[in-house]
Formats: C-alpha cells, sequence, structure tokens
C-alpha cells in the first residue's frame, strides 16, 4: 500500500509557501494514496511558543488542511503530541542517527544562527523526529516543499541503518514528493530568500488568511527591479530557469513561478503571455489570481476558527485513527530493539 505522510508546524503566519509547496499538493493525493496530514505541534516547540497562541495556531493549520480541501474521512488529520509514538520512535531513531548526520543539516544551521550554543537540544534533533513522524506510519511517499529534501535522505539513511544494524527489512526507504512550479516560494522583499513564516516583515509573505486588500498591498509593494519581464527564450532545454538567470532577477522569477503555480500552468506559458510587459500590469493581474485562489480558502478558515470544537473533533478522530497505525508498528520496533514487554 503506498501511504502519504506530511506535516506543516503551528507557527503561524502559514503562508503562499506553505499552501503551494505543501498544503495545495495534499489535496489531489488523497485520490491515490493512504494520507495522513498532521499539525507538528511538537517540532513547533523546537523553538519557543506561547501555549495560548500554540493551541490557536494548532487549529489553523488543521482549518487550512479542511479549507484547502482535504476530507477528513478519506484522510486523516491530527496533531503529533496526540500520538506518543512519534516521541517513542524518535527517542530510538535519537540512537540510530549519527552527531556527523545532524551536523549537517543546513536548516539547523539556518535556524540556531549565530546562537548555536543557545539552541534548543530539540531543534538539533528535528529531523529524527521527523523521522519518526514518517516511519511511525512507514509512510513511502512525503510530499513536502524543497527545503525539506535534506532532512527525507536523512530518514532514508535512518531507515537504511536501522534495517542494517537489526538484520531486517522493517522500514520502507521512502520517495520525496516535490510537486508544482512553486517548490521553493521566495520573500516578497528579497527573491534571495525563502517566504518563512518568521521573517520580521509582513510585506515578505503573502499569508493564508489575508484579504483581497492586503494581499493587493502585498504584491504592489513587492520588490521587482527596473527591467520588462523576460519570455522563455531564458528558459533551458528541460523549461526550468538556469540558475545564472535566477541570480539576476530573483524578484521577477519568483513572481512568475508564483503565477505560474497559481494559474496551473508550466512557467514557459506564462512567459509567453507576458513577455515585455511591465511589473505594474503584471502584478495587477497576479493579485486577481491570488485573490481568486485564496479568498475562498481564508474565508473557509475564518469559518472554521469560529467552531473550534468542530476543528477538535476533527483532530481527535484523526489521532485515534493513527494511533491504530503506528501503536503495532512501535510495538514491532520495540521487540526488534529487543525492549521486553511482558
Ligand atoms: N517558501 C516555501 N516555499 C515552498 N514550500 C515551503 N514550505 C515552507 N516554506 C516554503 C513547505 O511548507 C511545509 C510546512 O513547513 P513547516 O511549517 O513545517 O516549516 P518551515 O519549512 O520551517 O516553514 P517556514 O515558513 O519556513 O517557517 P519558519 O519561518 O519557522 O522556518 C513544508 O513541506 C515546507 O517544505
Amino acid at each position: 500500500m503506498k501511504r502519504i505522510f506530511s506535516g506543516v508546524q503551528p507557527t503561524g503566519n502559514l503562508h503562499l509557501g506553505n499552501y503551494l509547496g505543501a498544503i495545495r499538493n495534499f489535496v489531489p493525493l488523497q485520490d491515490d494514496y493512504d494520507c495522513i496530514y498532521c499539525v507538528v505541534d511538537m517540532h513547533a516547540i523546537t523553538v519557543w511558543q506561547d501555549p495560548k497562541v500554540l493551541k490557536a495556531n494548532t487549529r489553523e493549520v488543521a482549518a487550512a488542511y479542511l479549507a484547502a480541501g482535504i476530507d477528513p474521512k478519506r484522510c486523516i488529520i491530527f496533531n503529533q503530541s496526540q500520538v506518543a509514538a512519534h516521541a517513542e520512535l524518535a527517542w530510538i531513531f535519537n540512537c540510530v542517527a549519527r552527531l556527523g548526520w545532524l551536523n549537517r543539516m543546513t536548516q539547523f544551521k539556518e535556524k540556531a544562527g549565530k546562537h548555536r550554543e543557545n539552541a534548543s537540544v530539540g531543534l538539533y534533533a528535528y529531523p529524527n523526529l521527523m523521522a519518526a513522524d514518517i516511519l511511525a506510519y512507514k509512510a513511502t511517499h512525503v510530499p513536502v516543499g524543497e527545503d525539506q529534501k535534506q532532512h527525507l535522505e536523512l530518514t532514508r539513511d535512518i531507515a537504511q541503518k536501522f534495517n542494517s544494524d537489526f538484520k531486517v527489512d522493517f522500514f520502507p526507504l521512502l520517495e520525496p514528493l516535490i510537486l508544482g512550479t512553486a517548490t521553493r516560494v521566495m520573500s516578497l522583499r528579497d527573491g534571495t530568500k525563502k517566504m518563512s513564516k518568521s521573517d520580521p516583515s509582513d510585506y515578505s509573505r503573502i499569508t493564508m488568511t489575508d484579504d483581497a486588500d492586503a494581499i493587493a498591498k502585498k504584491i504592489r509593494k513587492a520588490t521587482s527591479d527596473p527591467d520588462l519581464l523576460p519570455g522563455r527564450e531564458v528558459l533551458d532545454g528541460t523549461g526550468a530557469v538556469p540558475e545564472a538567470a535566477r541570480q539576476a532577477r530573483p524578484e521577477a522569477y519568483n513572481l512568475l513561478a508564483i503565477y505560474a503555480a497559481l494559474a496551473d500552468k508550466p512557467m514557459a506559458d506564462v512567459m509567453d503571455e507576458f513577455a515585455g510587459a511591465q511589473f505594474s500590469h503584471f502584478k495587477a493581474v497576479l493579485t486577481d489570481l491570488a485573490v481568486a485562489a485564496l479568498g475562498p480558502i481564508g474565508a473557509e478558515m475564518k469559518h472554521l476558527s469560529d467552531d473550534p470544537g468542530a476543528v477538535d473533533a476533527v483532530l481527535h478522530d484523526g489521532a485515534e485513527r493513527a494511533r491504530a497505525i503506528a501503536e503495532p508498528i512501535l510495538a514491532e520496533v520495540y521487540d526488534i530493539v529487543g525492549f521486553l514487554r511482558p
């Protein structure tokens, strides 16, 4: 059976990158896979979270899943801390993963920055918990944005080492699913930085609950450059933007990629449409598209925020179904490792 697992951290400011790089891609997968979509609250506390805000943000991510079109009857939607198997398996993986592997993780280096000595141990061991999230369900496919690719490679390494250390063929080796044309949405203020929840500038990101006015203002103020928009002749043989071209005009290619993803069109077609256009014209059309795509989702998220009980019921039901899958897998792991459970 092909099983999907993916998660989003409830750290607030859910944005267009989270939507295009992850949540939107979760929706069609429910037709072909057994899907588990998690709100990874245990990952969130690797950096400080206000407890009340964390609860609200957990409901917000669940509401985003539902509003984007994930069906809680066909898929499992739950928050990570309700299923103890994640933490239990993560401990075992803390003992399987090597320090050298974690030392290579670029996200830890970026997030810990200059204050490495003051970062939580949880932030450092985050990829081991992520491996546990996926392997507690023996998931085979994981849809994520490009920034998570390195963590998924580590999950494969952990699965492989566990299988080889204990001479078993127990954990599957997952396939990352990095889908769509906006696998790495960049900041609207600086096209060389990833759009992120923690950027101090609100104008760096469009959030999933921004209304039409906010979306219009943020796109209008988005950094651009003095040139006209490029045509498809810039693209390489595979239809991708060459790195040198991207580095020369990061904001232009970011906005074009966002348009392509929202319109569900190849980049080349979008470049045919706007070759030689001024940013002012392109930004107006992009605004209409973004409002049309995000407006109904944001409205439904707000509607769901008025009924926290309904969202909690989805999470409760999802957690029960998740436990039913994860607990027998964990019991087998305990047996393989040699833990006595008389
Ligand atoms: N800019 C992005 N472009 C495409 N995909 C993205 N994702 C995140 N940012 C982008 C994808 O969204 C999913 C959930 O991410 P997350 O919330 O678990 O963690 P994150 O990647 O750390 O998100 P942020 O926004 O960058 O948060 P901060 O600022 O706290 O670091 C993942 O599949 C991710 O790839």
